[in-house]
């Protein structure tokens, strides 16, 4: 038996699974076509919680520069509303603290310059730090400075070194993908200003639980985030979480941490903690049952398609997304059911669902071929997608939402 693997953040050999989905493909290793007659390696995915410090987990983990640089094509400025959401972080950002020209901000996993940008004409001195090439190329094209580098302590001391303190630290969605997860936290506190604010955003354990969004799991995402599990991390390294924002709508539901050196802990945040420990949240029992529910999910997701498909019915698919991966291999979802994935995102178009080899084609072929329903792989997005696709439902076309609960809308 090899070793049971530590928890990230407490470091607890207590972890405790409660969700299997077999073995799966990594969820971004799109396929070309050059490469079809190929079996794509897959690797166990194996969810857990932890006892010690109620941080859920995936067991695996797949090296980050095989994830990230290697076979990496998301692009954060596919998405309206998160560029409208980033867009907004920052104005508040510039107005509660009275960002200027003085100001340092630093973004972790900074993408294609989606957030920093915003930034640029408050004249704010901005640097993004990521590792993957083709985004951290655009972000230097669209005027945001960007290091292509994985963040940690040592990174943090040669930028703290080069331009000093950090008065804001950004980390959206990037949190959940760090292996060393305590390297990375004590960089933020080795670059953060004294009187700094650091946000992370990251969607909620809860909304994962409670809406059945198993697809949200996948090699990427290695810690899935609650209130308490945060608090917990941070508190290791002198700061603490001091307030919390809750945006339902955003990737099925995100939570937006607030921390800072100082404690002044808001009542919302405390709120917050005594919601997640009343819930239940911080026991392994809150999980306990999750597994059933996917199956549920997946049992009635493949009856589903393979009925309409039976009645002679054409099916599609929207969004090449990391979870529609998840989603197609775990419910088993091929050419004979999906005859292509359509997504907006250029670099994916042209290539194949990693397992299952859909085609993905660009969003324009749901009007060229009309098929009679499209399982909605980007859920996240629905009323971004619903707004978008009105040609596409008049002519009588109609969506399927996979999660909570397999459903024709
Ligand atoms: P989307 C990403 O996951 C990546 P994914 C990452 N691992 C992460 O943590 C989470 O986000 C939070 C396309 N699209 O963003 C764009 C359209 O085609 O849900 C994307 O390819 N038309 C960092 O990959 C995909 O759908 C549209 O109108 O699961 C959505 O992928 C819109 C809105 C999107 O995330």
């Amino acid at each position: 038996m090899p070793d049971p693997i530590p928890c990230r953040s407490c470091g607890s050999t207590d972890l405790r699974p409660f969700l299997s989905l077999g073995k799966t493909p990594l969820a971004d290793a799109l396929v070309t076509a050059d490469r079809l007659d190929r079996t794509d390696p897959t690797f166990p995915l194996d969810v857990a919680f932890c006892p010690g410090c109620t941080l859920v987990q995936i067991l695996e983990e797949v090296p980050p520069q095989q994830l990230f640089v290697d076979n990496y094509l998301y692009f954060s400025s596919f998405s309206d509303h998160l560029l409208r959401h980033s867009r907004e972080h920052v104005e508040g950002l510039v107005r509660n603290r009275g960002l200027n020209e003085s100001n340092f901000v630093v973004e972790l996993a900074s993408n294609d310059g989606y957030l920093l940008r915003n930034f640029l004409p408050h004249g704010v001195k901005v640097l993004g730090v990521d590792p993957a090439p083709d985004q951290a190329n655009a972000a230097r094209e669209a005027g945001v400075p960007t290091i292509e580098e994985f963040f940690g302590v040592e990174s943090a001391r040669r930028i703290r070194a080069e331009h000093g303190p950090a008065d804001v630290i950004i980390a959206n969605n990037v949190m959940a993908h760090v292996p060393a997860l305590n390297d990375f936290v004590g960089g933020m506190a080795e670059l953060l200003a004294d009187d700094g604010l650091i946000t992370v955003e990251n969607p909620w354990v809860k909304d994962l639980v409670d809406h059945g969004e198993f697809d949200t799991v996948y090699h990427e995402h290695l810690c899935y985030y609650s209130c308490t599990s945060v608090d917990a991390l941070v508190r290791r390294h002198g700061m603490f979480l001091n307030h919390v924002e809750y945006f339902p709508d955003l990737h099925g539901g995100t939570l937006r941490w607030h921390i800072g050196k100082r404690e002044q802990v808001s009542p919302d945040a405390r709120r917050m903690l005594d919601a997640e420990l009343a819930a239940g949240l911080t026991t392994f029992g809150y999980y306990a049952d999750f597994a059933n529910r996917v199956e549920s999910i997946r049992s009635g997701l493949r009856s589903l398609l393979e009925d309409l498909k039976g009645s002679g019915a054409t099916i599609a698919a929207y969004g090449a997304a990391a979870k529609g991966s998840t989603m197609i291999n775990y419910v088993g979802l091929g050419t004979e059911l999906i005859d292509f994935v359509v997504d907006r995102n250029t670099w994916k178009q042209g290539k194949y669902m990693p397992g299952v080899h859909v085609p993905i084609r660009p969003v324009e072929a749901l009007l060229d071929e009309q098929p009679d329903y499209v399982l909605v792989l980007a859920w996240n997005f629905l009323a971004e997608i619903l707004e978008q696709q009105q040609e596409y439902r008049q002519r009588g076309g109609r969506f399927i939402r996979p999660v909570p609960a397999p459903e024709i809308l």
